[in-house]
């Protein structure tokens, strides 16, 4: 039998044929041609979605953990417990006590995401944590600071000339915070329509399909996007549409003013005369729409960086416009259509938690990098875990695992074991992407398109795992809280809680039968610009980002970069298993004398971690990566740390951190 869904791997959201058998086993998973979302396109990961459900560690049943042990449990005994535990936790030391994290495997379970908004309403809880301050931060900040309101452009697919990709490489991760299911498609659709354009130290998979890659030093494109803003606003810059759309032109003129070809040229290792046709080729296309992702947001220039990526965008005045670049405002959240309250120049940010004066919230949220000391002050005395590895996706490896030991509560809900579940103390076992049904509510926007879908489960659930949604409000009515008003956990179904989210929705999508996908005839464009009009037009130079700007300095000799694989997402095990290692430019290798295959060291100021070496010609000298997500000695956040932070977002420092390499055994 085949059944229709869609994948909640990563925010492509790939329409998928499942194909079970008579005893719910899942025999094969492939595109759906007939999604209007993906077209038919999977990849690796998506398609062993199978191996996923039915793998050996999944978690089939409640644990609670007794000593050093963990032990099987009944559901009730184990809602009880923790209810009762959490309870007695905010009895004692008020909510704040009580803290939550939204990690990776919780925004994609849509019933999850909305019961963890509620959950942290009904908890009255501050300590909020999530992968965001981990992951994006400086995009969410920079688009207050200049658009009001957090808004993640895109470019608009098909009309868009030229498309910059600034430290993402779609090929392998689908896109950072935009999506783009079958990239290797689109690139070979932009780059015949029109040109892209990679900056990135790697000759990455887009790179190489690209139509020009400039292989930049580590964290120095932020002087390439100046260079280009500053000879724009000389010459070629859409002079009618800032006067009318933006403020602060002057000072960003003046903020970029030192930003000549040479100078970039020497920041960022670029000759002057690619920079020149770079200009060049910018001031034909018009428009553009320039992308970042994690190699720029994880590194000290996160935030100058994705200030000039908007920059570039107005002064061409392509941002919010057809053929430059939009933001898609949700098929069921319908941004768009509500009323958001404009953030001030310098972002949302509030005040931190008690134990980290020097950080602020952003968008409402603690930034991760306080979870420590959070812990540690003694503030932050349980944590409800919605599916993060935090043991392998915090700074600072150590002293986060000494942190978790130290909670009285820690709750993960999980679909199968990791290193995390082993140091929690309550593990509930949640439904999977094939047991439930769900819609698009986390993937809202981060389509290429405006757009939604809905599956129904598609297999019957595995052990004894229950939803996501039915495990929190049951913990809240043992709390006498109520974490998802309107729905009694006792009563109400999954169809019923999703047919719930769905409601509202732009074009109306039906959540009674089979799976099904909307689109709507075109994207939404102006909705950002008439929001940014009303405050007098885009804010082009926030004041803390000139400041910034202005101090920074040229990197070291050898930093680590971010990058992910292709075969593996995050922390999760796949089939086919990504590979953990420290990836050395040929030179870099040699010079050390080091060779495929050998075991090095890397250290940074914070840590070590010890792995084997690949050497890889498509790093640029000076620049190693050691993909993230892995559990051991090889885990990449024994390099970083909690106090290492970009002081005005609180993201840790995760890329472009300087290290040394040795071989194993030296000194
Ligand atoms: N040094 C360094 N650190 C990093 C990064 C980096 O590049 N470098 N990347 C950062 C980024 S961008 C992110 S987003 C974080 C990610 O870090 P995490 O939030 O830990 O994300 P994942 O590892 O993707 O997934 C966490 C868990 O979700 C579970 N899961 C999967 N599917 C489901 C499901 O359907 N239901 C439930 N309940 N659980 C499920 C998986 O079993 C997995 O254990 O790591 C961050 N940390
Ligand atoms: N296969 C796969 N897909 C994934 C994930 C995964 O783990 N595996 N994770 C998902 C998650 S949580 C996220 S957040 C997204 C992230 O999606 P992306 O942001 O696209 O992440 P990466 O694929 O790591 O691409 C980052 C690129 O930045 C480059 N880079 C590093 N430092 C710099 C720099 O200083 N300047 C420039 N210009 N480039 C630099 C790296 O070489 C790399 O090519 O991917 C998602 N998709
Ligand atoms: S690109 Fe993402 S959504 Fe699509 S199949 Fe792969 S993991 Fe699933
Ligand atoms: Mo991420």
């Amino acid at each position: 039998m085949i059944r229709k869904s869609f994948c909640r791997i990563c925010t492509s959201a790939c329409g998928v044929l499942v194909e079970v058998d008579d005893e719910e086993r899942v025999l094969s998973v492939r595109g759906d041609a007939d999604n209007l979302l993906s077209h038919g396109y999977t990849c690796s990961k998506g398609r062993a979605m199978g191996h996923g459900h039915h793998r050996e560690d999944r978690l089939l049943y409640p644990k609670i953990r007794n000593g050093d042990a963990m032990e099987r449990v009944s559901w009730d005994e184990a809602l009880d417990d923790v209810a009762a535990k959490l309870r007695a936790i905010i009895d004692e030391s008020g909510p704040d006590a009580v803290g939550i994290f939204l990690g990776g495997g919780g925004y994609l379970d849509s019933a999850a995401y909305a019961t963890a908004q509620m959950m942290r309403k009904a908890l009255r809880t501050r300590s909020y944590y999530s992968d965001m301050t981990i992951d994006t931060v400086s995009k969410i900040l920079v688009g207050e600071m200049i658009g009001g309101f957090a808004a993640l452009p895109r470019p608009d697919f098909g009309r868009c000339r030229m498309t910059i990709y600034v430290g993402t490489n779609p090929l392998v991760s689908h896109g950072h915070t935009a999506m783009l299911s079958s990239p290797a498609v689109r690139m070979r659709e932009f780059t015949t329509e029109g040109q892209v354009w990679v900056l990135d130290p790697r000759r990455s998979e887009t790179a190489v399909k690209a139509t020009r890659h400039l292989q930049t030093r580590p964290g120095t494109d932020y002087a390439v996007l100046a260079y280009l803003v500053r000879e724009l606003l000389r010459d070629g810059a859409d002079r009618e549409y800032l006067d009318r759309h933006a403020q602060d032109v002057e000072a960003l003129a003046e903020a970029v003013e030192g930003f000549t070809c040479a100078r970039a040229a020497a920041i960022s290792g670029i000759a002057t005369e690619v920079l020149e046709e770079f200009s060049a080729a910018v001031r034909r296309a018009g428009r553009v729409s320039v992308e970042s992702g994690t190699g720029v947001s994880m590194s000290p220039a996160a935030n100058v960086t994705a200030w000039m990526t908007w920059a570039l965008m107005i002064v061409t005045g392509s941002l919010d416009r057809e053929g430059g670049a939009w933001s898609n405002p949700g098929m069921l959240t319908q941004l768009d259509n509500r009323r958001i309250p404009t953030a001030p120049e310098e972002g949302f940010r509030g005040p931190g938690p008690a134990s980290r004066p020097d950080l602020r919230s952003v968008a409402g949220e603690y930034p991760c990098a306080a979870m420590p000391d959070e812990i540690e002050s003694g503030n932050l005395r349980a944590l409800i875990n919605l599916s993060g590895n935090l043991i392998t996706c915090m700074p600072g490896t150590e002293r986060i695992t000494a942190a978790l030991r130290q909670l009285e509560v820690l709750l993960t809900v999980e679909i199968a074991d990791n290193a995390t579940t082993a140091l929690s103390t309550h593990v509930l076992p949640a439904k999977d992407q094939l047991e439930r049904p769900d819609v698009s509510l986390g993937t809202d926007f981060s389509f290429p398109e405006l757009g939604a879908q809905f599956t129904p489960a598609v297999v019957a659930p595995r052990g004894d795992v229950r939803s996501y949604w039915w495990i929190l409000t049951q913990i809240g009515k043992r709390m006498s809280l109520d974490f998802f008003p309107g729905v009694n956990p006792d009563t109400v179904t999954d169809d019923d809680v999703v047919a719930l989210l769905a409601l509202g929705a732009r074009t109306p999508i039906d959540t009674s039968g089979e799976a099904n996908y909307t689109v709507a005839a075109d994207r939404a464009f102006g909705w950002l610009q008439s929001r940014a009009d009303e405050f007098g037009g885009w804010r082009l130079a926030p004041g803390p980002l000139v400041a910034q700007l202005a101090e920074l300095a040229p990197g070291p000799d050898l930093v680590l970069i971010s990058r992910r694989q292709k075969n593996q997402l995050n922390s999760r095990k796949s089939a086919d298993h990504g590979t953990t290692g420290i990836y050395v430019n040929p030179d870099d290798a040699a010079k050390r004398g080091l060779n495929d295959g050998d075991i090095a060291v890397v250290r940074s100021r914070h840590g070590e971690l010890t792995g084997s070496v690949t050497i890889d010609p498509t790093l640029v000298s000076g620049a190693l990566s050691v993909p993230h997500g892995f559990e051991g000695s090889c885990n990449v956040n024994q390099l970083t740390s909690a106090d290492d932070i970009d002081p005005i977002t609180g993201m840790p420092i995760f890329s472009n951190l300087p290290v040394e390499l040795a071989r194993a055994g030296n000194p």
